[in-house]
């Protein structure tokens, strides 16, 4: 997320919400256009449909700010690639968008939202997309089955704020999931989330693999392992080390982050924590509420939590299903690096901590 694009949005956000005050001028401003409003869904989403950038995990689109409600158009692909799972493992992944999570969606309350989902010509199986940010039959899933090369389509609004998992939800569904389709959508309250300095998006997945008998060297989903919820990996962002190495979350002394985690299952717990910080906010479950100060979060399975800190120490900090086996036996484990000063006022010591 680069300075210039920020500045570009904010630009246009100012744009469009001068555009809108000087077009109707008994409308509330796009700050508190819920003022007069009883319900999200009164909100009305202004303009023609735009084109929504998503992004792929750990990066997350800019805020949504202090805009109104819009109508926006949100393009996902179904595929079913061949990945890496973990050191040199291939493993055949069911996507959103080519990735593990899928693409991350940020939305606002009252915004007007039209799905488009394509599944690849070369997929094997047919896909859908159960969103829980939506009110309707399946999430969506009831009406976005798409054959291989086939396209569906489905409009939403957003009346919920929150932080909201999307997956999956053709038979059979542990598979889906299992194989990794499942991401976030973010549906940011009327004016916006607070800004912080730094946001990152994290999924927890567990997997269940055995042998393919199609390919050599090639890993498939097992079901047994999945029905028995013996995962052989438990994985953040689809990809054993995909936090570690070069790929380490960085941030600097002073900064506040905010972490965007959610758990795709399909079967296990996740109990959330970042070793050597202290949760200063966590909106529990994803939702409304913010509770402060908290160790452990927990996120079952198909849920979400936003968890915010202020680093004020450098140093690596670990992220882990605090279920440890999985973080450290089964790969559940990433690293937020911070760098800066140190703060022996809150944190000293004689000893160098331990190299990598
Ligand atoms: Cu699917």
């Amino acid at each position: 997320m680069t300075t210039t694009r920020i500045n570009f949005l904010a630009t246009i956000t100012i744009a469009t919400v001068m555009l809108s005050c000087s077009t109707n001028s008994t409308k509330a401003d796009a700050s508190n256009s819920t003022a007069n409003i009883t319900s999200a869904a009164d909100i009305v989403a202004e303009g023609n449909p735009e084109a929504l950038q998503v992004t792929g995990a750990p990066n997350v689109p800019a805020p949504i700010g202090n805009r109104g409600a819009k109508k926006l158009i949100v393009n996902l692909e179904t595929s079913e690639i061949e990945g890496i799972i973990a050191d040199s493992i291939h493993y055949t992944f069911w996507t959103f968008n080519g990735t593990v999570p899928g693409s991350f969606i940020r939305v606002r309350e009252g915004d007007e939202i039209t799905l488009n989902l394509k599944n690849a010509a070369n997929s094997v199986m047919p896909h859908n997309i159960d969103l829980h940010a939506v009110t309707g039959p399946g999430g969506g899933a009831a009406v976005t089955t798409s054959a291989p090369g086939k396209e569906s389509s489905f409009t939403f609004k957003a009346i919920n704020p929150g932080l909201y998992v999307y997956h999956c939800a053709a038979p059979p569904v542990p598979m889906h999931i299992g194989n990794g389709m499942y991401g976030l959508i973010l549906v940011e309250p009327a004016g916006g989330l607070k800004p912080v300095d730094k946001e990152f998006y994290i999924m927890q997945g567990d997997f269940y693999t055995k042998a393919s008998t199609i390919k050599k060297g090639l890993m498939e989903f097992n079901n047994d392992k999945a029905v028995a919820e013996e995962p052989d990996y438990v994985l953040f962002n689809g990809k054993k080390g995909s936090l570690l190495g070069a790929n380490k979350l960085e941030a600097k002394v002073g900064e506040t982050i905010r972490l965007f985690v959610g758990n795709g299952g399909p079967n296990l717990t996740s109990s959330f924590h970042v070793i050597g910080e202290i949760f200063d906010n966590v909106y529990i479950e994803g939702g409304s509420t913010v509770s402060h100060n908290i160790q452990t979060t927990m996120i079952p399975a198909g849920g979400a939590t936003i968890v915010e800190f202020k680093v004020d120490v450098p140093g690596e900090y670990v992220l882990v299903d605090h279920s440890l086996s999985r973080a450290f036996n089964k790969g559940c484990i990433g690293k937020l690096k911070v760098s800066g000063n140190a703060n022996p006022k809150i944190y000293s010591s004689n000893k160098t901590a331990a190299a990598e």
